[in-house]
């Protein structure tokens, strides 16, 4: 009984890990100073996963267009927050493009550009082949894979060898005590 428990807990924590929370900036948060260009440059933003902007009431976190991002100009801004701790869902592949449009603090530096991709694709430099659609988490058919999903399908296995040999690691703990 203490293992099953055990074991459904474990398979119903695992998807968790597959979504990244990113903090804009780390520990510095949504800030003029922050290069957030270098700060991006170093990860991998996979449907799926969030971006956490934190920041004082002298700033804001609009989502604009390449022109917008490029030109600084919240003018036609997608959408606006305020709220000083915004999560935005990373639902779709594609590129975001994110400024604080207060005074000039874009072309200070607050102004971030990021390339949602579904894991690693057979055509590194191309446009992401899908837009608009998420991984699935379809792990019943692991034979025919599309090119594009052979990043997430392999994080899936990654993870399921994992709670298996967590599972495995547990029977016998269990089998001492109960
Ligand atoms: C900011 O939002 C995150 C994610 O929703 C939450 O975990 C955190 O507690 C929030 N922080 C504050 C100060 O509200
Ligand atoms: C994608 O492939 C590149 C090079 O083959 C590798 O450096 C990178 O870590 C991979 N990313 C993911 C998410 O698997
Ligand atoms: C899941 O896999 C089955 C079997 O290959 C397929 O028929 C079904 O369309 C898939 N569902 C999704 C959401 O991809
Ligand atoms: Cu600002």
């Amino acid at each position: 009984m203490a293992v099953a428990v055990g074991l459904l807990v474990l398979l119903l924590a695992a998807p968790a890990a597959y979504a990244a929370n990113h903090i804009v900036g780390d520990a510095s948060g949504w800030e003029t100073g922050v290069d957030y260009t270098t700060w991006a440059s170093g990860k991998t933003f996979l449907a799926g996963d969030t971006l956490l902007f934190t920041y004082g009431s002298s700033h804001r976190v609009d989502e604009v267009n390449k022109a917008g991002y490029d030109g600084c100009s919240a003018s036609n801004a997608l959408q606006t927050h305020s709220d000083g701790n915004t999560t935005i869902a990373l639902s779709s592949t594609g590129s975001y493009y994110y400024i604080c449009p207060i005074l000039n603090h874009c072309s200070q530096g607050m102004k971030l550009a990021v390339t949602v991709t579904a894991g690693n694709s057979s055509t590194p430099g191309g446009t992401p082949p899908t837009t608009g659609t998420p991984p699935t988490t379809n792990t019943t058919s692991p034979s025919t894979p599309t090119p594009s999903r052979n990043g997430a399908i392999g994080r899936f296995r990654w993870m399921d060898a994992f709670v298996a040999g967590a599972c495995l690691m547990l029977v016998p703990l269990l089998g001492l005590v109960g």
